[in-house]
């Protein structure tokens, strides 16, 4: 990758659906069992707090039976191979990037494995259930929700997105619809800043045409490809 210093790398759930991990937009896709309004909005949890629980729990458990496929695994080598900027900014709640070997990721969208206590703030490594009503590691109060960022909640870490957004050279988008904001207008602040810009999907995402190039085909093909 000549004269290609800083690299911003966004992923979407289609990096983690050959690791068996359901995509949301897709026939069998996610939010199919449930309107996203009736689980992943602050409303949702307080007009229903258990079917929110249940619901992250479950997506907790299926993170951990499953494997980082070939598309992080390419991700984790770029990331100890190469010596400048490199972010991984992530829409997913799953681990696999940091099981395949990444250490440069960032959750914009939170964490399937984290709890966060509403009631001392505190955030806790967690594997187990919510819904049960656990208490607080911290403080021992029954109050923690999933470390996830709803719609209509502030992603995490923009400032820090937004800046490494501005510096890159390179822009790839990776396994994402270009559906949600504000991750879907990354490629146009990259673009803006000089960025080249290049999309890995399955199929044309929402954005697609903001995009210098995009190569069609599924992740454990085209990154591997890509990286090495
Ligand atoms: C915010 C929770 C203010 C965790 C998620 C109009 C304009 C701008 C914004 C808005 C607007 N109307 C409403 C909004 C705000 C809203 C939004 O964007 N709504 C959408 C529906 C229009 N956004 C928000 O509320 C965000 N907060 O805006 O705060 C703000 C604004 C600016 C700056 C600061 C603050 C918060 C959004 C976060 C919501 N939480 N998830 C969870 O349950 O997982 S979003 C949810 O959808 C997922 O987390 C995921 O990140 C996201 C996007 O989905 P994708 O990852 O793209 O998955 P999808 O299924 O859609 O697509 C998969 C793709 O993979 C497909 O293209 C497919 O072809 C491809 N694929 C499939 N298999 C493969 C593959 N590719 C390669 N290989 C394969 N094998």
């Amino acid at each position: 990758m000549a004269n290609i210093r800083n690299i911003v790398i966004l992923t979407g759930a289609g990096i983690s659906a050959e690791s068996g991990l359901r995509t949301f937009r897709a026939e069998d896709g996610l939010w199919e069992d449930h309107r996203v309004e009736d689980v992943a909005t602050p409303e949702a949890f307080i007009r229903d707090p258990d079917l929110v629980q249940r619901f992250y729990d479950a997506r907790r458990a299926g993170v951990q039976e499953a494997q980082p496929n070939p598309a992080h695994e390419a991700l984790a080598r770029l990331d100890s191979q190469w010596d400048d900027e490199l972010l991984i900014v992530t829409q997913n709640i799953d681990d696999l990037h940091e099981r395949a070997g990444a250490g440069r990721v960032l959750h914009m969208h939170g964490e399937a494995l984290s709890a966060w206590c509403t009631a001392c703030n505190a955030r806790h490594r967690w594997l187990a259930t919510l819904a049960d009503g656990p208490a607080c590691p911290s403080c021992g109060t029954a109050a923690m929700r999933p470390d996830i960022v709803w719609f209509g909640e502030m992603p995490y870490r923009m400032e820090e997105i937004f800046a490494a957004l501005a510096r890159a050279d390179l822009f790839v988008s990776i396994g994402t619809s270009g559906a949600v904001y504000p991750a879907a207008g990354f490629v146009q602040q990259a673009g803006a800043h000089g960025a080249r810009t290049m999309e890995l999907n399955l199929d044309r995402s929402q954005g697609s045409h903001w995009f210098d190039d995009t190569r069609l085909g599924p992740a454990s093909v085209l990154v591997p490809q890509w990286v090495d």
